[in-house]
C-alpha cells in the first residue's frame, strides 16, 4: 500500500506533503496565502471570511484536480465499462469538507488555517449547499457518487446545473415562506465550465417520412434548438486516487441574438428569446413525490437526457468502432422515471442519427438501461399527455408508439387474448385521455428494474408491477439503499469518529462491517460513558444552533426526539404532533409527575403547492408557540421547527438526535435513508414496519428498536374491512381530547377554524394514512421510549449496538450490488 491508500481521519497527524505524489508540495499555509492573493486578489487585511473560504476551497481543489486528471487518463487508457447515473437531482450539499476528508488532508488544512488565525469550522459555514434535489432520491444519487469514486468504479453522474436549487424555507408567522436559492451568487469553486462540450438539443418541429430503397427514414425538421453546455464537478473518492465526474448541463441560447429581430431594431425581443431558452435550467422543481404536469419539466427532462446520451455516445465512438460493444462499455441507470425518455432518445440517436436498424438498436438499448423505482404511490407516477409529448417531441412520440406496438405484440403472443392485460401494461394509457406512462417505458426499455428496500421491491412485484413481473420474470430485483459513511459518520460526527477510531483503529470509513467490533464495547461501562459524552456534546452543539435560529433554549439532557424529512401526509408528521399534544395534556393535567423531559424537533420542506403539508408545518409552529411559552411545562417538553432543513442542517441534526422518528404508514415509504443516518449516529428508532425500517430491525435486533403500528397486510385488511376513524376517536379519550383541541382552535385562537381541514381529513375524509388506527400503539411505544431513556446506561448500550450493526446500510454495499448484479462493472485498478 502506498501512503495515499491509507484511509485517514481528521484527528491523525498531517501526512508530510513531500510524500504525496503531488505537484502541490507547498505547506497549507503557503498555499492558502497564495490563493488568497492570486485567486481572490486579497491580502490578509482586506480578506473577508468568504475570501478565506475561497482560499481554503481552492487549496483543497488543487489536490482534487491533480487526481481528477489522472483518473481521466487512467479510464482512457484502460477503457473499462462505464456507468452513467442519470438523475434530475443530485443533493450534494457542501463539498469542501467532504473533499478534504476524502483526500485525507483535513488535518493539515485545519492546521494551516489555525496558523493564519482562522478556523475551519467558521470558514466551512461560508459555503452554500448545492441543493440540487428535493429529498431522499437526490441525496441517494449523491451518496452513490461518493461510493462509486471510493470504490474506483468508473461512474459519471449526469444532471442539470440548476441556477436555483431547492427553495430556502423561512418560517414567518408560523408558516412556510419559499425564498429563491441563489446558490451561485458568489460563484462556485467546485465547478468547471466546459464550453467545448456543448450539444444541440431540439424541440418542437415535425417529422418527415422519407421512403428510401433501404426502408423508411424519419427526419425531425423545423425544430427549435437549445444548447446544453457542460459544467463538471469533481467527485473525490475516500482513501483512493480516484476522482470521478459529475457532469451538469446548463441551457444556453442557441444563437446569441435572433438576427431577424435584431435587424428589425427589436433588440429587446432578441434578448428575450435568449432568456426563454435559458429558462430550462433555471430552477429545480420543488415537488417531492408528486407528478408535475408542467411543460417546462418535460423540457428539462429531455434537455438533460439528450445532452447526456449524445455525450456518452460521443465518448463511446471516440474509442470504438463496433456498436456490438456498446453494452460491454456502457451501463445507464435511470434514477426514477424522470430520465426515462432516454430510452427513446437512445433509439433516436442509434436509428435516425447513426442509421442502425431498429431491431438491432433495440437489442442494444435494453442491454444498456436499468431503472430504479422510488415510489409505489399512484399520484407520484409520471405520465405525460400524448398531446404535449407529440408537440414537444414529435419524433420521440413516434418512437415510443413503435416500442409499445412491438411490446404489446410480444405480450399478446405470450398471453393471447388477454386484452385487459394489454391495456394495463401499455405504455400509452388510453383510460385517462391518452397519456404516456413513463414507468412502463422505463420497465420495457430496461434489462433490470429495482426497488430500494426489500419490502418495497416485494410490493413492486405483487402490486404496481405485478403484470410486468409475469411478463418479464426475473427483471424485478431489490437493491436496498445505503448512505455514505464518509459524510454521514466521519464528517458530520467527528466526536463519534474519534471514539470509534480510538477503539477500533481506522478503516470503518471504507469498510463499515468493521463497526461490528464495537459490539462487545456496548457492555463496557467506560465506553458507554464516552459514547454518552459524545452524544451530549453533539446535542449541545445542536441546541446552540437551534437557539440562534429560533430563540428556543433547550436542555441538552432532554430526550431529543427528531423527525426530519420532507413534509408529506404519508410520512405522518401529524401523528407525531398528536403525540406531542398528548404529552402536553398529560403534563398540564399533572398526570405524570416524573416524565422524561423531551425536545421534539421537526424539520422539512413542504412542496409549495401542497396545501395540507403547509398546514401541518403551521400546526407544528402553533403548537410549539403554546407549549414553549407555557410556564407549567418548562423543560418537560419543548417543540422546535428547525427552519430550512437541508444537507448541512442534517449534518448537525443526525449526530444530535436520540430518537429517530420513522413513522410512515406501512407500505408507503419506499425505503427511507434518514432512518439509516440516525441509527449510524447512535439514535434509537421508533418506527413502523415500513421501507428499510424492516431491514434495520433485522440488523439491530428486536430489542434495540421500537416498532409499533399496523403492518402492510394489516393496513390493507383494515381498509378492506371498512376502516372507520370515528371508532378510534370515540374509543380513546386522550385521542379525542387532542383532536378536539386541534378542531376547536385551541392552538389557533385568533382563527379557530384554521385546522378544520386537518380534522376533516382525519375524521370526515377517511384518514387515508391511518393515523387514528396507529395512534394508541404509537403513544404506548413512546411511553416505553420515555421510560427507557431514564435508564441512560441501558439506552446507551442499545444505541452502541445500533451503530455496531449498521454495516449493511453503507452505500458501498449498495453500489457493490449494482456493480456486480446490474451494471457488470469492475473497479479500475491503478
Ligand atoms: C424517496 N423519493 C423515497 N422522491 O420517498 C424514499 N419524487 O423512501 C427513498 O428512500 C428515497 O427516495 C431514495 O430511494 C424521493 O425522494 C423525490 O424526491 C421526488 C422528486 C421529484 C418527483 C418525485
Amino acid at each position: 500500500k502506498t501512503p495515499t491508500d491509507q484511509p485517514r481521519t481528521p484527528t491523525r497527524p498531517a501526512k508530510p506533503a513531500a510524500r504525496r505524489i503531488s505537484a502541490h508540495k507547498a505547506p497549507a499555509v503557503q498555499s492558502l496565502q497564495n490563493h488568497l492573493t492570486f485567486s481572490s486578489g486579497k491580502t490578509s487585511t482586506s480578506a473577508t471570511e468568504r475570501d478565506w473560504y475561497a482560499a481554503t476551497a481552492n487549496t483543497i481543489r488543487d489536490h482534487v484536480i491533480e487526481r481528477w486528471v489522472k483518473t481521466v487518463d487512467a479510464y482512457r487508457e484502460q477503457d473499462p465499462k462505464r456507468v452513467y447515473y442519470l438523475s434530475l437531482e443530485f443533493l450534494i450539499g457542501r463539498m469542501m469538507s467532504n473533499a478534504a476528508l476524502n483526500l485525507g488532508i483535513a488535518p493539515e488544512i485545519r492546521d494551516g488555517l489555525t496558523k493564519l488565525g482562522h478556523s475551519l469550522e467558521e470558514v466551512v459555514e461560508k459555503e452554500n449547499d448545492a441543493a440540487l434535489g428535493n429529498g431522499g432520491l437526490g441525496r441517494l444519487a449523491a451518496c452513490f457518487l461518493d461510493s462509486m469514486a471510493t470504490m474506483d468504479i468508473p461512474g459519471t453522474g449526469y444532471g442539470i446545473r440548476y441556477e436555483y436549487g431547492m427553495f430556502r424555507q423561512t418560517i414567518e408567522g408560523g408558516q412556510q415562506i419559499e425564498n429563491p436559492d441563489n446558490w451561485l451568487r458568489y460563484g462556485n469553486i467546485w465547478e468547471f465550465q466546459r464550453p467545448e462540450h456543448t450539444y444541440d438539443v431540439k424541440f418542437f418541429g415535425r417529422v418527415v417520412e422519407c421512403v428510401e430503397s433501404h426502408g423508411t427514414e424519419y427526419h425531425w425538421v423545423d425544430t427549435e434548438h437549445v444548447v446544453a453546455m457542460a459544467y463538471d464537478v469533481p467527485i473525490p473518492g475516500y482513501g483512493t486516487e480516484t476522482v470521478n465526474n459529475l457532469r451538469l448541463w446548463s441551457a444556453k441560447a442557441a444563437r446569441e441574438f435572433d438576427l431577424g429581430h435584431f435587424n428589425d431594431g427589436n433588440y429587446e425581443k432578441a434578448v428575450e428569446l435568449r432568456n426563454d431558452s435559458e429558462t430550462i435550467s433555471r430552477v429545480l422543481y420543488p415537488n417531492d413525490a408528486s407528478a408535475s404536469g408542467r411543460e417546462l419539466r418535460l423540457k428539462q427532462q429531455y434537455f438533460f437526457v439528450s445532452a447526456s446520451v449524445q455525450d456518452l455516445l460521443r465518448r463511446f465512438l471516440c474509442e470504438h468502432k463496433d456498436w456490438n460493444l456498446l453494452p460491454e462499455k456502457v451501463a445507464i441507470q435511470l434514477n426514477d422515471t424522470h430520465p426515462a425518455i432516454a430510452v427513446a432518445e437512445m433509439m433516436y440517436q442509434l436509428v435516425d442519427v447513426h442509421k442502425l436498424k431498429w431491431d438491432y438498436a433495440w437489442g442494444l438499448v435494453v442491454k444498456v438501461f436499468a431503472y430504479t423505482n422510488h415510489t409505489l404511490m399512484p399520484e407520484a407516477l409520471e405520465t405525460w399527455s400524448v398531446e404535449l409529448f407529440g408537440r414537444l417531441l414529435p419524433r420521440h412520440l413516434g418512437i415510443i408508439f413503435r416500442i409499445n406496438h412491438q411490446f404489446l405484440q410480444m405480450v399478446n403472443h405470450h398471453f393471447p387474448g388477454d386484452t385487459d392485460l394489454l391495456s394495463r401494461v401499455s405504455i400509452i394509457d388510453e383510460t385517462h385521455g391518452r397519456r404516456v406512462r413513463m414507468a412502463h417505458l422505463a420497465v420495457v426499455g430496461s434489462h433490470t428494474v429495482n426497488g430500494v428496500a426489500a419490502l418495497h421491491s416485494e410490493l413492486l412485484k405483487t402490486t404496481l408491477f405485478a403484470d410486468f413481473n409475469r411478463i418479464y420474470p426475473g427483471k424485478l430485483v431489490n437493491v436496498t439503499n445505503g448512505i455514505t459513511p464518509r459524510r454521514w459518520l466521519n464528517q458530520c460526527n467527528p466526536g463519534l469518529t474519534q471514539l470509534i477510531s480510538s477503539a477500533l483503529g481506522d478503516g470503518f470509513q471504507k469498510d463499515l462491517s468493521k463497526l461490528s467490533s464495537l459490539e462487545p464495547l456496548a457492555e463496557d461501562a467506560d465506553f458507554r460513558n464516552a459514547f454518552r459524552a459524545v452524544k451530549l456534546a453533539n446535542k449541545q452543539r445542536l441546541a446552540t444552533r437551534i437557539e440562534k435560529l429560533t430563540g428556543v433554549k433547550l436542555n441538552p439532557n432532554s430526550l431529543f426526539d427528531v423527525q426530519i424529512k420532507r413534509i408529506h401526509e404519508y410520512k405522518r408528521q401529524l401523528l407525531n404532533v398528536l403525540h406531542v399534544i398528548t404529552l402536553y395534556n398529560r403534563i398540564r393535567s399533572g398526570q405524570v409527575k416524573d416524565s422524561t423531559p423531551r425536545v421534539v424537533i421537526f424539520g422539512g420542506k413542504a412542496a409549495p403547492g401542497y396545501w395540507m403539508a403547509k398546514q401541518i408545518i403551521r400546526l407544528i409552529n402553533d403548537v410549539a408557540a403554546l407549549v414553549n411559552d407555557d410556564p407549567a411545562v418548562g423543560d418537560k417538553l419543548k417543540v422546535v421547527f428547525y427552519p430550512n432543513y437541508e444537507v448541512s442542517a442534517a449534518e448537525l441534526l443526525f449526530p444530535g438526535s436520540d430518537l429517530s422518528e420513522q413513522i410512515s404508514t406501512a407500505g408507503t415509504e419506499a425505503s427511507g435513508t434518514g432512518n439509516m443516518k440516525m441509527a449510524l449516529n447512535g439514535a434509537l428508532t421508533i418506527g413502523t414496519l415500513d421501507g428499510a425500517n424492516v431491514e434495520i430491525k433485522e440488523e439491530v435486533g428486536d430489542d434495540n428498536i421500537f416498532i409499533f403500528g399496523l403492518t402492510t397486510p394489516e393496513v390493507a385488511a383494515t381498509k378492506a374491512a371498512g376502516y372507520n376513524p370515528w371508532d378510534y376517536y370515540h374509543g380513546n379519550a386522550e385521542l379525542k381530547q387532542v383532536l378536539d383541541m386541534i378542531g376547536n382552535g385551541f392552538f389557533s385562537v385568533d382563527e379557530p377554524d384554521r385546522y378544520r381541514a386537518i380534522l376533516d381529513t382525519l375524521l370526515q375524509k377517511g384518514d387515508h394514512y391511518l393515523l387514528l388506527a396507529d395512534y394508541a400503539s404509537y403513544v404506548a411505544t413512546q411511553d416505553a421510549v420515555g421510560a427507557l431513556y431514564k435508564d441512560q446506561d441501558e439506552w446507551t448500550r442499545r444505541a452502541v449496538l445500533n451503530v455496531a450493526r449498521m454495516a449493511k446500510f453503507s452505500s458501498d454495499r449498495t453500489i457493490a450490488e449494482y456493480a456486480s448484479n446490474i451494471w457488470k462493472v469492475k473497479p479500475v485498478q491503478r
